[in-house]
């Protein structure tokens, strides 16, 4: 049985050979794989945003975590998708313009995927009309995932909202809006259809949403 205990400080560490040295065998003993994000790797990226905050930690260590995570990541991915095989919808994701946090939308995406639904993800500081013309690609309902992780950015979301009126389509999109610095109240002040506050309640809404 592969021992767990050290992952959480591995990612604080930003110790991307141990991180990837205990999934892999956290992998091989058949340990869940969403437990292994939920238990211990999250928590370890959420102590390093605790250890910035606390001016411990500045921009080097923590780009040295969360490439220690995006690395794990991609293991941990094809084990969360390959659980579904219906289609459960179409989302298109991003981190909005101006903001190049990932690990937290791809973990949304992630779990999405895994839950059966084609995600289109764009990647992060990902431009207004981007988000436009993949919806227009799409026929029929589909979700605009929007995340952001910096107060700055946060308008971003309101113009995609916007743009997607102004595009004719906003009767087919449903735009689902998160990220830590994002409240219920800011969604619905923006006209989002709805937000989540993690990846697991992300795939509740997408459900709602699509429902
Ligand atoms: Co930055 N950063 N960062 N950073 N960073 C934060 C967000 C910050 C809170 C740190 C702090 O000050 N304590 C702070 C933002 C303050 C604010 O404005 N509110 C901050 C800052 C200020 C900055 C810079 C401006 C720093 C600088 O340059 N001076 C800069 C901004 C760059 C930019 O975007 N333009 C910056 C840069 C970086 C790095 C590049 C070094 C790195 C990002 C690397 C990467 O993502 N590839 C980084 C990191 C890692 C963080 C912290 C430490 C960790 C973020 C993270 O990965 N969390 C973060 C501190 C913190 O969050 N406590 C911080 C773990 C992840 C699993 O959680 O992303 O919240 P989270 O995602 C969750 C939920 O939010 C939700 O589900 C996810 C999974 O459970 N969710 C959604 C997310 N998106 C969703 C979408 C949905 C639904 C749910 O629907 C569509």
């Amino acid at each position: 049985m592969a021992d767990l205990t050290p992952l959480k400080q591995a990612v604080i560490d930003g110790n991307a050979k141990k991180v990837l040295a205990i999934v892999t065998e956290a992998i091989e003993a058949k340990v869940d794989p969403q437990s292994l994000l939920t238990d211990h790797m999250i928590p370890g990226m959420l102590a390093v945003g605790e250890l910035m905050a606390e001016g411990e930690y500045f921009i080097p260590e923590v780009l040295r975590s969360a490439k220690a995570m995006n690395g794990a990541l991609e293991l941990v991915e094809p084990l969360l998708a390959g659980g579904q095989r219906e289609t459960a919808g179409n989302v298109i994701m991003g981190s909005v313009f101006g903001d190049i946090h990932d690990i937290g939308k791809n973990l949304v995406s992630m779990l999405l995927k895994g839950n059966g639904f084609i995600v289109q993800d764009l990647g992060v500081n990902v431009p207004t009309e981007k988000f436009v013309e993949a919806a227009k690609a799409i026929d029929g309902p589909v979700i605009v995932g929007l995340s952001a992780l910096i107060t700055p950015v946060l308008d971003e979301m309101e113009n995609v909202i916007k743009a997607l009126e102004s595009a004719g389509i906003r009767d087919r999109v449903r735009v689902m809006v998160g990220g830590a610095p994002v409240t219920e109240e800011y969604a619905e002040s923006i006209g989002a259809d709805g937000t989540a506050s993690d990846a697991a309640a992300a795939v509740t809404m997408a459900k709602k949403l699509l429902a």
